[in-house]
């Protein structure tokens, strides 16, 4: 019946909320409140604003637009808004002590509980499938991801744990051909997708090779030894300006040891192992490795269609899977490991023409800039989207491991500045299929 729905969807919900709070609680309290409120690196904000941003949006949507409620704080929306300052200036802010906005988020967790037993899940657009609130949980999860990064930016020791990914699978093929012709990208029924993501539209592509899986370190080191760093014919102007200007050398958080290379994880030095996709490398590194290996990056539809279309029935699907949500089996998500898998692994998650580790591991970088799909409406809010069209950035696609499942999809866009490097981000290459 249509109550026994509503509340199959409330409860669903309801974990959800659980889900995420776990994570953000779980990476607040792994460190002591200096920790929570020091700048660990000028790009980013200190976890203690990360966590009451948190908090604000979901009073902002749930607590005030939703529920029409009383606000639980009226007086700190100003700081709490990342268009008013800059992550740089946040620690000079009189933000909320780490007790206060543990306070603060939890008093509003406890009004949205009772917003969501008693709003109607229907009739306007904003609640109709419990969307507000689903845009509220990717929003936490958004936030986990990017205090996940702040974690790795910290110095000290190691304060997250977890257990080592599963291994590689035997992979049959490097390279995939797919075929050309149009596909649907993008989706008009994904009931938590967000604005970008939309609306569907067919797309025709001339046939593409795509790597099978990400490029790893060992692939990446190749590069490196064959100095690719100090040759600018791989580089676009702008790669090597920045190459340059920045004296890159490496993927962020490498550092050469005598004749090898160690990298630092949270808190932990280790080698850097070959077989890992690499992360943590800016567009421009990503494009020039490409151009170096006679290849290029893939754009955002290559890397769609890759990941959606299945050659059998001619749609375009939620997942490289197929439509089920991710499973442990399926992808490296939600920070259930804290490292990429090997390349080759996850082979439950492949695509129908055996492209594998599209979604989790590492963001993939795509040879796109952020505009809209045709027909794009901004939807609840210009700032989610619309403010950032044809500013400096490139796409993202696919998450990584410190995504969670409930935060990306195969339609899911993301996107940030070309030289960033903090991200967990990688990439795979392409090339045309008639071999120019
Ligand atoms: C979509 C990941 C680029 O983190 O800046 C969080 C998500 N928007 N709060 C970001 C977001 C507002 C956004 N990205
Ligand atoms: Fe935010």
């Amino acid at each position: 019946s249509e109550s026994t729905e509503a509340n199959r969807l409330r409860s669903r919900v309801a974990a959800e909320l659980r889900r995420s709070r776990e994570r953000s609680t779980a990476l607040t309290d792994a460190v002591d409140d200096d920790d929570l409120v020091r700048q660990h690196s000028k790009l980013m904000s200190p976890l203690v604003w990360d966590l009451a941003h948190i908090g604000n949006q979901e009073e902002l949507w749930l607590v005030r637009d939703v529920g029409g409620r009383e606000p639980v704080r009226s007086d700190i929306d100003e700081l709490y808004d990342a268009f008013q300052h800059s992550r740089a200036s946040r620690p000079s802010l009189p933000l909320l002590k780490p007790a206060e906005a543990r306070g603060y988020v939890s008093q509003v967790r406890e009004k949205v509980l009772d917003v969501l037993e008693s709003t109607e899940l229907s009739g306007r657009r904003l609640v109709e499938n419990a969307f507000a609130f689903g845009m509220i949980v990717q929003h936490e999860q958004q936030h986990a991801e990017t205090m996940l990064a702040t974690h790795q930016l910290r110095t000290g020791g190691p304060v997250l744990h977890a257990p080592e990914p599963p291994p590689a699978a035997p992979l049959p093929a490097r390279e995939v051909l797919v075929p050309g012709g149009p596909f649907t990208m993008g989706t008009s029924t994904e009931p938590w997708a967000l604005d970008n993501e939309g609306p569907a539209f067919a797309v025709d592509l001339a046939p593409y090779w795509i790597d099978a899986v990400p490029v790893s370190n060992g692939d990446y080191l190749a590069f490196i030894d064959a100095g690719g760093y100090d040759d600018q014919r791989w580089w676009s102007e702008a790669g090597w300006a920045h190459r340059t200007a920045a004296s890159l050398r490496a993927p962020r958080f490498w550092e050469r040891d005598g004749d090898r290379w160690l990298r630092t994880r949270f808190g932990v030095v280790e080698p850097v192992p070959p077989d890992e996709p690499v992360v943590h490398v800016c567009f421009h590194e990503a494009a020039a490795y490409a151009r170096w290996a006679g290849k290029r990056l893939p754009t955002e539809a290559e890397w769609e269609k890759a990941a959606r279309w299945d050659p059998a029935s001619g749609r375009s699907r939620r997942f490289p899977w197929g439509d089920d949500d991710p499973g442990p089996l399926h992808a490296n998500l939600g920070q259930r490991h804290l490292r990429p898998a090997p390349v080759g692994a996850y082979p439950d998650g492949e695509s129908p023409l055996g492209v594998r580790q599209l979604m989790g591991e590492v963001w993939e970088w795509c040879d796109s800039d952020f505009l809209p799909y045709p027909g794009f409406a901004a939807f609840p809010y210009r700032e989610y989207s619309e403010v950032f069209f044809r500013g400096d950035y490139k796409m993202l696609r696919g998450g990584s491991f410190g995504t969670d499942a409930s935060a990306v999809r195969g339609t899911f866009r993301n996107w940030d500045h070309p030289i960033r490097r903090q991200i967990f981000a990688g990439f795979r290459c392409a090339r045309d299929a008639d071999g120019s």
